[in-house]
């Protein structure tokens, strides 16, 4: 089985997404995601340019091999742009030999370790009231794990707070609403941030209950101290992870606010390989490892990572926001089927547009995602549609501090 092309589909139904289609020379196809949101087209010129020529010809079945060969043998390793383009690679290939094998995808990983995969939403408000309207929409929705963020009093947007309570505070704003050719810019203020979330935890659970799993993502804004302070002052609330607290590549940051807090900690979305990870892993920093398959060198990278951390009793909460492609996704849910250190599934559901562009056969049934039991992936792309949706720039915005100063976030 050789592969006979490797095609890349750049299309944007409702959002920007990169596809790679692997086609083998006896007909089989695997899909594989390569977005990288704001940054789209450098994936998709490395695949094009420099890797597509190289896969032509080559067994298909030889996954490990092919994951080495582009890692190794490009000389310039890791990286989010090469990363995700390995990644494409990697999760057709995968594709491909589910299909062949006429089997899902975590048959091949070792089979289900459970019946789903606990999966967390997103809810959000401007402010308290409509984030509890936000929260028991997705409890109706059938969400037994809800990530909670809010807007701040004095700052007019805070990303990841939905800018209008439609659709139930699901949908970020720079998904393709503020669509623009330059990145917006927000204001931030950490202290204002510092001494409201806390009164919005006390709301939640006040109205909640105690048993509902509760998330927050810090989005990379706060120093090792202030992230101290937050995780201290949300104990009483019990959440079940505070994300991102402290801008990711700092790994020894986390030594800090481990001492500080019981508060259960997570990150990760923004590395692309194990060796982001080391100190966090052997020093037992974290609480759950947050990336995801499309940008962590696919199945093979991201099974790799989820092994080591097994060792150390970290568990899996893979990023799952919708810029991933609904090809990622699935990806992701055949790894949480088949690991035993799963922990959580993040699950923002795609607009209905993406979904008209990659028919899905995933279910979220009570709570839990299923990847299906179809072949494969369990996902279809459908050409005619995505040609209909044409790539746009958009971007993530920037953070500035009140006097001008570029802030993380
Ligand atoms: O592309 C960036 C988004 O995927 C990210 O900001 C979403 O933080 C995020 C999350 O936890 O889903
Ligand atoms: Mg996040």
């Amino acid at each position: 089985m050789r592969i006979a092309s490797a095609d890349v589909v750049v299309t944007s139904p409702a959002r920007n997404f990169v596809t790679l289609v692997i086609t083998t020379d006896d007909g089989l196809t695997g899909l594989g995601d390569a977005t990288l949101n704001g940054r789209e087209l450098s994936v998709a010129s490395y695949l094009r340019d420099h890797v597509a020529p190289l896969l032509e010809g080559r067994d298909a079945s030889r996954i490990e091999d092919t994951w080495q060969y582009l890692y190794r043998g490009a000389y310039w390793r890791r990286g989010p742009v090469t990363m995700a383009a390995v990644a494409a690679v990697d999760t057709a290939l995968w594709d491909i030999k589910a299909k062949a094998a006429g089997m899902p995808l975590y048959q091949l990983l070792g089979g289900a370790s459970r019946t789903g995969a606990l999966a967390y939403g997103h809810a959000s408000g401007r402010d308290v009231p409509e984030l509890l309207d936000s929260v028991r929409a997705h409890l109706e929705r059938g969400y037994r794990a809800i990530r909670v963020q809010t807007g701040i009093p004095g700052l007019d947007s805070v990303y990841g707070v939905a800018s209008s309570a439609a659709g139930g505070g699901e949908r970020y704003d720079y998904e393709p609403a503020r669509r623009r050719p330059l990145p917006a810019e927000e204001t931030w203020d950490t202290r204002a941030y510092l001494r409201h979330v806390p009164t919005v935890f006390e709301a939640v659970r006040a109205e909640f209950g105690p048993g509902l799993p509760l998330l927050h993502d810090g989005h990379h804004r706060m120093t090792p101290i202030q992230a101290a302070r937050l995780g201290k002052d949300l104990e009483p609330y019990d959440l079940f992870w505070l994300e991102d607290a402290t801008p990711a590549e700092d790994q020894t940051a986390l030594r800090l606010i481990r001492q500080h807090t019981t508060t259960p900690l997570a990150i990760g979305e923004v590395f692309n390989s194990a060796h982001d990870y080391t100190v966090l892993l052997q020093e037992r920093l974290i609480d759950y490892v947050r990336s995801a398959v499309t940008h962590a060198g696919g199945v093979t990278g991201l099974r790799r990572l989820l092994d080591m951390a097994g060792h150390f009793g970290i568990r899996s909460g893979i990023h799952g926001p919708t810029d991933i492609s609904p090809v990622g996704m699935a990806a992701a849910l055949h790894l949480d089927l088949a690991v035993h250190n799963f922990g959580i599934q993040e699950y923002m559901r795609h607009a209905p547009e993406t979904l008209e562009v990659f028919r899905t056969s995933f279910t979220f049934t009570d709570g839990l995602l299923h990847p299906s039991d179809t072949p494969g992936l369990g996902v279809g792309l459908d050409l005619a549609a995505a040609e209909r949706f044409p790539y746009a720039p958009a971007y993530l915005p920037v953070n500035r501090l009140a006097d001008g100063t570029v802030h993380d976030w």
